[in-house]
C-alpha cells in the first residue's frame, strides 16, 4: 500500500493485514511538539493530532508516537487524526532522567545509531559513554556506529589514538573519524544511508550532530521543516528531535544531547557489548558465577592477567547493576502492556466488523 517509501517494509506491511478501513493511511512521524505531530505522508508533510480512540488505548508514556514511528492516520477537515501506533521494529529508549525508573522512547524504527563524539572542543571524549550508547543501540535493535567528529582539529596521530580508544570500547562496531567542516569521512557515513534506511544521530550536546546532518544532506533538511500552509502551522519550529528525508530516500533523525543515558537493556545485550567478558565466563568454575569474587572465576583470572581491562570490567559491573533493576521492570511491564494493546486491537477489529455488517 505504501510502495515501501520512507523506510516502510514488510515488518509494517504485515501489521496492515488487520486493517480494513481504507480511509486509514500509514504515515511516518517526523516530529512532535506539544500535542501536534508532524507526519510524513506519501504526498508531503501534514500536522495531525491523536484521536480520542488513540488516547483511550494509551497505557504508558512510551505508547505515544515519537520521530520515526509509523502510525495510522486519517485525513479530516478539522484536524487530521492519528488513530493507531504500529508496532516498533527497533527503539532508541532510555530510563528517564531523574528518579523515576520509567522508560522514555526517543526515536523508533532506526536501522543505525550514529554515536557521535567530538575529538576536541566539546565535552571530553569518553569511552564509557560510548559503551552506554552501544548497549542502548543493541538492546533496541539498531546497529551502532561510532562517529569521531571534529577530526579537523586533530593531528593524524591524535586521530589514530582516538580511534584505538574508541575501538577498545566498541568491539565489533565500526568507528569512523569524520569532520562536518571539511567533509572528511562523510563518504563512509553516506554509504550506510541507502534508500529506505533510517539513522539516528545521538551523543552529547555540542559534538556536531546537527552540523553532520547538514553536511550530509546539503540543503534538503531545511525543506523538511516546511509544513503545508493549509495546515495553519508555522514553519518555524524548536523541536529538538526530528526525522529528515534525504534526496536518495534515506531518513535521518536528529536527537538532542542527552545529559544522562541510563540504558534500558537486558543481560543478553550487555553480553554483546562486552564479548571478552562473556567469552571468559564460559570457563568459570560455577555456571552462575557473578564474576565478583567466586573461586575459579575465569573473568577475574583474565582481569588479573590483563587480558580483560580494568576499565572495561568496572564499566561492565556498573552497567550490570543498573540493568538488573530495569530488567525486572521490563518483564513485568512488557507483559501487561502487550495484553492491553492486544485488547485494544481486538476492539478495533470488532468495531469495524460490526460497522461493515450494518
Ligand atoms: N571544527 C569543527 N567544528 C564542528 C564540527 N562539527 C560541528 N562543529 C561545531 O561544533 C558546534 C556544535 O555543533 P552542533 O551541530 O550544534 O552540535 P550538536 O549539539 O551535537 O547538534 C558548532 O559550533 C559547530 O560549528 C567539525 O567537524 N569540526
Ligand atoms: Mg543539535
Ligand atoms: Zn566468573
Amino acid at each position: 500500500m505504501n510502495n515501501y517509501k520512507n523506510g516502510w517494509n514488510d515488518f509494517f506491511e504485515e501489521q496492515m493485514c488487520h486493517i480494513y478501513d481504507v480511509s486509514l493511511e500509514a504515515v511516518r512521524i517526523s516530529s512532535v511538539e506539544a500535542s501536534i505531530f508532524t507526519i510524513l505522508a506519501k504526498d508531503g508533510m501534514y500536522a495531525a493530532q491523536l484521536s480520542g480512540r488513540f488516547l483511550c488505548s494509551v497505557v504508558d508514556r512510551s505508547d505515544y508516537p515519537v520521530p520515526g514511528d509509523w502510525v495510522l492516520f486519517r485525513r479530516c477537515d478539522g484536524a487530521n487524526l492519528i488513530e493507531r501506533l504500529l508496532d516498533r521494529r527497533t527503539v532508541f529508549q532510555r530510563i528517564n532522567a531523574g528518579k523515576t525508573s520509567d522508560k522514555q522512547v526517543i526515536a523508533a524504527n532506526i536501522d543505525f545509531m550514529f554515536i557521535t563524539n567530538a575529538l576536541a572542543g566539546a565535552r571530553d571524549f569518553n569511552e564509557r559513554g560510548i559503551e552506554r550508547y552501544i548497549l542502548t543501540a543493541k538492546d533496541g535493535g539498531a546497529t551502532p556506529v561510532v562517529l569521531l567528529n571534529k577530526s579537523d582539529l586533530c593531528t593524524e596521530n591524535q586521530i589514530i589514538q582516538y580511534i584505538q580508544r574508541a575501538e577498545s570500547a566498541a568491539p565489533g562496531v565500526d568507528v569512523i573519524p569524520v569532520s562536518a567542516i571539511t567533509g572528511y569521512g562523510l563518504d563512509r557515513v553516506k554509504a550506510l544511508l541507502v534508500n529506505g534506511s533510517t539513522a539516528a544521530f545521538t551523543g552529547p550536546s555540542g559534538v556536531g550532530k546537527s552540523a553532520l546532518i547538514n553536511a550530509i544532506s546539503g540543503h534538503e533538511v531545511q525543506k523538511i521543516g516546511d509544513i503545508r500552509a493549509d495546515d495553519k502551522r508555522g514553519r518555524h519550529t524548536t523541536t529538538s528531535r526530528r526525522l529528515y528525508q534525504l534526496e536518495n530516500g534515506a531518513m535521518i533523525i536528529d536527537t538532542p544531547g542527552l545529559r544522562e543515558l541510563r540504558p534500558y537493556a537486558d543481560q543478553d545485550s550487555l553480553d554483546e557489548v562486552f564479548p571478552e567478558i562473556f567469552e571468559a565466563s564460559y570457563s568459570c568454575k560455577f555456571k552462575d558465577c557473578t564474576h565478583s569474587g567466586e573461586p575459579g572465576c575465569n573473568v577475574l583470572f583474565e582481569l588479573e592477567q590483563g587480558k580483560i581491562s580494568n576499565e572495561r570490567y568496572n564499566s561492565w559491573l556498573k552497567l550490570k547493576k543498573e540493568i538488573e533493576v530495569t530488567g525486572q521492570l521490563r518483564t513485568e511491564k512488557g507483559r501487561s502492556q502487550k495484553k492491553t494493546r492486544d485488547k485494544a486491537l481486538a476492539k478495533l477489529i470488532r468495531n469495524h466488523n460490526r460497522r461493515s455488517v450494518k
